[in-house]
């Protein structure tokens, strides 16, 4: 049976009808995209999660103590919470495993059933009722936990630089927004890619085995198959180009198609090699990490670092 279109979402309207035409990252992660991610984070030439567990694995007992004793640690987007059961073990080996709490805010249910099963097994002495997952979008999940908790302490884990997918000016405005949802005296555990020699970061993103080719790919598939497109699965359509550009401090990853393809909304259409922008990944500086913080109005307290990597916490400037 031929199935309804769906009026189109209106960030992706947006996001298409902008210039350069965009595609918002939430399509990135569905079922698929959210396996390639994971597969992403074990290529040899993928390194910030790798330098990030290392930095949490190497300054864990530091970090815990810089936690305020009854806090709730919140993670933002937690994936499989493998890097996170580094900290929670800090954390159980300085207070009673009694005030060690933990809420995993995601949007995926899959997501955090896996979650669920790594604290479980990894953190065995973490109660059950030191475990709360939310599905929800960060701001919603934040929202939802503060008016829960309207006394707590809340410290944010935001992990992966996955602030590096927001472009420059969105990334201070939604941290601003973070905190303002989560309460006054939040503090913030930031990961943060740095820049790197140009090879490598191309390398990164365009990886020997085309898993990332793949992940960019199956992003604009899944909005494609939202909108019922008749492109949707269509077979080897989209060429894929990575470009460092140094300017901007960011890895772009873009795909154009093969041939035209039409009115992807009421419209819209991309010819054959016009090029969509599918993903940004901003790399940052000890300064510019400083002055993100302090556009949205946060200091950093104190860094971690390796040569590419960066654990930041960051606390309300007064
Ligand atoms: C989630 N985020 C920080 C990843 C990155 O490096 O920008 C997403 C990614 N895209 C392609 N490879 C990894």
């Amino acid at each position: 049976m031929c199935q309804p279109k769906l009026p189109p979402p209106s960030d992706l309207v947006a996001g298409l009808t902008s210039s350069p035409p965009t595609l918002p990252c939430r399509f990135l992660y569905d079922a698929k995209g959210s396996q390639l991610y994971s597969q992403i984070t074990d290529l040899p030439e993928y390194t910030p999660y790798r330098a990030e567990l290392g930095l949490l694995k190497e300054h864990g007992t530091k970090l815990a103590t810089l936690i305020p004793p009854h806090a709730l640690v919140v993670e933002l987007g937690c994936g499989d919470a493998t890097k996170t059961s580094h900290l929670i073990h800090s954390l159980l080996a300085s207070r009673e495993p009694g005030a060690v709490r933990f809420v995993g805010i995601d949007v995926s249910a899959e997501a955090l059933r896996q979650t669920d099963r790594t604290l479980r097994e990894r953190c065995p002495d973490l109660p059950a009722a030191g475990i709360q997952l939310v599905e929800a979008d960060y701001l919603t999940g934040l929202r939802a936990v503060r008016s829960a908790n309207p006394d707590a302490t809340l410290c944010l884990l935001w992990l992966g630089s996955s602030i590096g997918n927001f472009g420059e000016g969105e990334a201070s405005e939604f941290l601003a927004g973070l905190v303002a949802a989560a309460g006054g005296d939040t503090r913030v555990i930031l990961g943060a890619d740095g820049w790197k020699d140009r090879g490598v970061l191309h390398a990164a993103y365009c990886d020997a085995a085309g898993v990332t080719e793949r992940f960019i790919v199956n992003g604009v598939q899944h909005a494609l198959r939202l909108l019922r497109h008749p492109d949707a699965r269509a077979a080897d359509l989209w060429d894929y180009e990575v470009v460092v550009n140094e300017r901007r401090s960011q890895v772009e990853m873009w795909v154009s198609p093969k041939r035209r393809v039409s009115d992807i909304v009421p419209g819209v259409s991309l010819e054959a090699g016009e090029k969509l922008l599918v993903e940004i990944s901003r790399k940052f500086t000890p300064l510019s990490i400083a002055a993100l913080a302090d556009q949205a109005g946060l200091v950093v307290q104190e860094s971690w670092r390796t040569p590419g990597y960066s654990l930041q916490l960051l606390l309300p400037a007064v």
